[in-house]
C-alpha cells in the first residue's frame, strides 16, 4: 500500500501531549475515520473569549449548535459573529461553494495555533466537520479546551446513513428521540428512520382520524418474557402513547438543525392491527380488533378497498405535510395474506384488475400507495417484500432479509437502501454472554458490524450506483426503556458509522477499536448507555497437558487487551496473573477474569467453572453429526468442562434434529466409574425434548461394545436437566452413551415435526 505522502511527513513531526495523554494520529478519538487527517504541532485552546465567526445563514446554523454544545457540556458560552474573513482567536465556521467540497457531507478542518477554519458544503458539510471538532474536544468539563492543531479533510462515502427507531413496540418520549438524534449527530448519521406505526401501537396523531391514537396508541397489556416460550403470560398495565403534530414538528426542526432527515414509516397492509382496532372497517372481515399485546406477525391486515385508499390518501396528506423529507416509509413487509385469500372483495378487485395472485394484488396495494405519495411530492420507500407484486421505478427499496431483495431491486435500477439483518439488527444480542438483558435473538458482535459492505460484491458499478447506503434498525419488543436502545445501539453505531462514511479502503478493525475505546471516554462523558461487550472474555477448552484434565483458552475481540485472571474465585485486580498462555488444570476449577485498561477493569466479571471428570478433555467421536444450526465446538464441546448456558440460543448446546445423540469417549486408558451424566435440554415449545432413553456400553477395544445399563423413558423424564445414569461399578477405557432422540412431534395442526435433541456435556464418573 502507498503511503500518503502526509502521513509519512507526520511520523517525523513530534507528538505534542495534553493532560489526556499523547496526540498522535492514530489515537485521535475520531469515529467515524476522517478520509485525511494531518497532525501538526502546537493546540489551540477555546476559551471564554473565543470567538465563533460565521459567513451565511447555514454557517450561523451549524456554529448555533456548536454553541449550545459547549454551554450544555461546559458551560461555555461563546459569541457568534458575522465575517466574511476568518478572525484570530476564532473558530471560523465557513460554507463554501468550492468544487473541493462538492464529495457528500464535504469539509476541511484546520486547526491552527491561533484560530480553527473550519470550511464545508451547506449540504451537512460544516456540520460534519463540527462533529469532528466536538470529538476532538477533552470529554471533561474544564474552562480551556485545548485542541490539537490539525488538518483534515473529509467526505462521506454514502448519502444514506441511516438509524432506525421503532417507537410503536415500546414507546420512547420526544426528549428521548432529541436524544438519539444527537447520538445520531455525534456520529455523523443523516437519517433517521422514525418506525411510527406498528400492531401494537398507532404513535403520531392524525387530525382526520383521532381514534387512531386515541384507541390505536393504546394497549392493554403486554407479553411478559420471550416471544417463543410457550406460556402467553401478559401483564395488565395499559401502555401506550403517540407524538402529537406539535411534537412532531418540534423533532423534525430539531432533526434538521442537526442535517438529519427523517424518514418516517406508516406501516401497510400488514403490522397494521392498531389501525384497526381504531377503524374496524380498514379491515376484510367485519371483525373488531384489540392493540396487539404479543409479537409477530398478525393476520388481520388493510383491506386494499377504496374506502382504505382514502383512508390512506389522508393520513399521507397528513403525514406529507409534517415531514419535509423526500421519503415515506410504507412498510410492506410481513403481510400474510389469508384475510385477503378469504375476501369476496379482494377477488373482485384481483378480477377488475387481472391480478394473478395475492402478491400481485400488494403489488397493485403499493402502486396505488405510490400514486398518493406522488400527488403529495413525496417518493415511496419500502420493506424489500414490495418487490415481490411488481413495482415502479422511483420506488426505493430497503432490503432487510439479507442482501438478496437489494441485489435485485439494483438490478432493476430501484436505488437500495441496505440494512441486512446478519449485519444490521441491532436488536440482536450483541454478547454471548448469560447477563445479557433479554433480547430478539440472534448474534451481531461489534466486530461483524464493522465487517460490513453495504455493496454487494457481486453488483457491477452500474448497479452499485443504486445503493444510497445502509442503515442500522432497532426493533423495540424486548427495548422497554430508552437506556436499553442505546445500550443496543452503541458501539454498534460508532462501527456502521464507518462503513458508512469512511473509505472502505482503511478498514482496520484494530485501529478502529484504538479510536473507538478513546470514544468510550465520551460515553461516559455525554451520559450515553453503552455495552463493554467488547471487553467480553471467551474461553476456549482443550485436552490438557499429557492429556490429563485441561487446557483453557482466554481471549477477547479487544485487539491488544490486558487480561487478569484468579483462580480461588476473588474478583481480579491489578495485581492478579496475567494472562498470557492457556491455563492447564487437572482438578475442577473456576476461572475469574477481566480486562484491565491500565489499572482499570474494563469490561464485566468472567467467571466460568470448567468440572473435570473422567470423560474432560478426552478424544470423542460422534455417530451422528449435530446439525449444522447448532454445532458450535463439535463433538468436543460435550467434554469441554463447561456445561450448556441459558438462553440456549447462540450458546454452545448440541442440536440433533430427529437423530439421536450416540459419543463414544476414549478415556485414554482403563478407568474405574459408577455414573453416567447427560446434561440435556427440555424446551418442548421450540420442539427441543428430553430424549426417550438412555444406554450405556462399555468395550475392550474400542470396536465391540456391550450394554451394561439403560434407563427407559418414565425414568429419563424424572429429570429436570442433568440426567444420571447408575452403571454399579465398571472399568473400561471405552464408553459409548447413546441418547434416544423421541424424533417426531405433532404440531397444533396436527402435523408431524421433527423433534429437536439438544445435549451439552456428558460425564463418566
Ligand atoms: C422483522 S424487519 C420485522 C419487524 C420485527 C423484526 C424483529 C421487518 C421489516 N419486520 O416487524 O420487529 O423483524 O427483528
Amino acid at each position: 500500500m502507498r503511503v500518503p505522502c502526509f502521513l509519512a511527513l507526520a511520523l517525523i513531526i513530534m507528538p505534542v501531549s495534553n493532560i489526556f495523554g499523547q496526540y498522535r494520529e492514530n489515537n485521535l478519538p475520531l469515529v467515524p475515520r476522517p478520509r485525511a487527517l494531518k497532525l501538526l504541532t502546537g493546540t489551540f485552546t477555546i476559551s471564554p473569549v473565543t470567538q465563533l465567526v460565521v459567513n451565511t445563514d447555514v454557517a450561523a446554523s451549524d456554529a448555533g449548535y456548536f454553541s449550545e454544545y459547549l454551554k450544555k457540556h461546559y458551560g461555555l458560552a461563546l459569541s457568534i459573529t458575522r465575517s466574511k474573513h476568518p478572525k484570530k482567536n476564532a473558530v471560523n465556521v465557513f460554507t463554501s461553494e468550492d468544487k473541493k467540497y462538492r464529495g457528500k457531507d464535504a469539509y476541511s478542518l484546520s486547526v491552527e495555533n491561533d484560530k480553527v477554519i473550519l470550511e464545508g458544503n451547506v449540504n451537512g458539510g460544516t456540520f460534519s466537520g463540527l462533529q469532528t471538532l466536538v470529538q476532538l474536544l477533552p470529554p471533561a468539563r474544564l474552562n480551556a479546551l485545548n485542541i490539537p492543531c490539525l488538518f483534515i479533510s473529509d467526505s462521506a462515502r454514502f448519502s444514506w446513513r441511516g438509524m432506525h427507531l421503532d417507537v410503536s413496540r415500546h414507546f420512547f418520549n420526544k426528549e428521548e428521540i432529541k436524544k438519539y438524534l444527537d447520538d445520531m449527530a455525534l456520529f455523523k448519521y443523516n437519517t433517521f428512520h422514525w418506525h411510527l406505526t406498528d400492531d401494537q401501537g398507532w404513535r403520531i396523531e392524525i387530525k382526520k382520524y383521532p381514534q387512531l391514537t386515541q384507541t390505536g396508541a393504546w394497549r392493554n397489556g403486554t407479553l411478559i418474557g420471550h416471544y417463543s416460550e410457550a406460556n402467553e403470560l401478559y401483564d395488565t398495565i395499559r401502555y401506550g402513547g403517540f407524538y402529537t403534530r406539535d411534537d412532531v414538528r418540534e423533532i423534525v426542526s430539531y432533526a434538521a438543525k442537526r442535517h438529519i432527515t427523517i424518514v418516517p414509516e406508516i406501516e401497510m397492509p400488514g403490522h397494521a392491527l392498531a389501525a384497526l382496532a381504531a377503524y374496524p372497517w380498514l379491515a376484510c372481515s367485519g371483525d373488531s380488533f384489540q392493540v396487539a399485546r404479543s409479537w409477530g406477525v398478525f393476520k388481520d391486515v388493510f383491506c386494499p378497498s377504496e374506502r382504505t385508499f382514502g383512508f390512506i390518501d389522508d393520513v399521507l396528506k397528513e403525514v406529507s405535510e409534517m415531514f419535509p423529507g423526500q421519503y415515506i416509509h410504507i412498510g410492506g413487509d410481513e403481510c400474510p395474506k389469508d384475510r385477503w385469500r378469504s375476501s369476496p372483495l379482494c377477488r373482485e378487485i384481483m378480477a377488475t384488475n387481472h391480478l394473478k395472485n395475492e402478491e400481485e394484488l400488494q403489488g397493485y396495494f403499493t402502486e396505488r400507495v405510490e400514486k398518493i405519495l406522488h400527488k403529495y411530492g413525496k417518493r415511496l420507500i419500502g420493506w424489500d417484500e414490495i418487490l415481490e407484486g411488481g413495482l415502479s421505478p422511483d420506488a426505493t427499496v430497503m432490503s432487510w432479509r439479507g442482501n438478496v431483495g437489494g441485489m435485485a431491486a439494483a438490478r432493476l435500477g430501484h436505488d437500495v437502501v441496505m440494512t441486512p439483518t446478519n449485519f444490521c439488527y441491532f436488536d440482536y444480542y450483541q454478547s454471548n454472554d448469560e447477563n445479557e438483558p433479554l433480547a430478539i435473538g440472534g448474534y451481531l458482535p461489534l466486530e461483524k458490524v464493522y465487517q460490513f459492505d453495504p455493496v454487494p460484491v457481486e453488483l457491477n458499478e452500474s448497479e452499485s450506483k443504486h445503493i444510497l447506503g445502509g442503515q442500522a434498525n432497532i426493533w423495540t419488543e424486548y427495548i422497554p426503556e430508552f437506556r436499553q436502545v442505546e445500550y443496543m445501539a452503541f458501539p454498534r453505531m460508532c462501527a456502521l458509522s464507518e462503513v458508512l462514511w469512511s473509505d472502505p479502503s482503511g478498514k482496520d478493525y484494530d485501529a478502529f477499536i484504538t479510536r473507538l475505546t478513546g470514544q468510550m471516554k465520551w460515553f461516559d462523558f455525554l451520559g450515553i448507555n453503552y455495552s463493554k461487550a467488547l471487553y467480553d472474555i471467551q474461553s476456549f477448552s482443550y485436552p490438557g497437558d499429557r492429556n490429563e484434565g485441561l487446557s483453557v483458552e482466554l481471549s477477547t475481540t479487544c485487539p491488544g487487551a490486558t487480561v487478569h485472571y484468579t483462580l480461588d474465585g476473588s474478583d481480579p485486580v491489578f495485581n492478579s496473573p496475567v494472562y498470557s498462555s492457556r491455563i492447564n488444570f487437572t482438578q475442577s476449577t473456576g476461572i475469574t477474569a477481566e480486562v484491565f485498561t491500565g489499572s482499570k477493569p474494563s469490561g464485566r466479571i468472567f467467571k466460568k467453572l470448567f468440572r473435570i471428570n473422567n470423560a474432560t478433555g478426552r478424544e470423542v467421536t460422534l455417530a451422528h453429526p449435530p446439525n449444522e444450526e447448532y454445532c458450535r465446538g463439535g463433538g468436543f464441546s460435550l467434554v469441554n468442562g463447561v456445561t450448556g448456558s441459558l438462553p440456549w440460543k447462540g450458546s454452545e448446546w448440541l442440536g440433533f434434529l430427529k437423530d439421536d445423540l450416540d459419543i463414544t469417549i476414549d478415556l485414554g486408558a482403563e478407568r474405574p466409574f459408577t455414573k453416567i451424566g447427560v446434561d440435556a435440554l427440555k424446551d418442548e415449545s421450540n420442539r427441543i425434548y428430553f430424549p426417550v432413553g438412555i444406554m450405556i456400553y462399555t468395550s475392550p477395544d474400542g470396536k465391540n461394545f456391550s450394554e451394561i445399563s439403560e434407563l427407559d423413558s418414565s425414568s429419563v423424564q424424572k429429570f429436570d436437566r442433568l440426567i444420571t445414569v447408575p452403571v454399579g461399578n465398571q472399568r473400561s477405557r471405552w464408553v459409548r452413551i447413546v441418547a434416544k432422540n423421541r424424533g417426531i412431534c405433532k404440531n397444533e395442526n396436527g402435523q408431524e415435526d421433527p423433534v429437536w435433541l439438544f445435549v451439552d456435556e456428558v460425564s463418566v464418573e
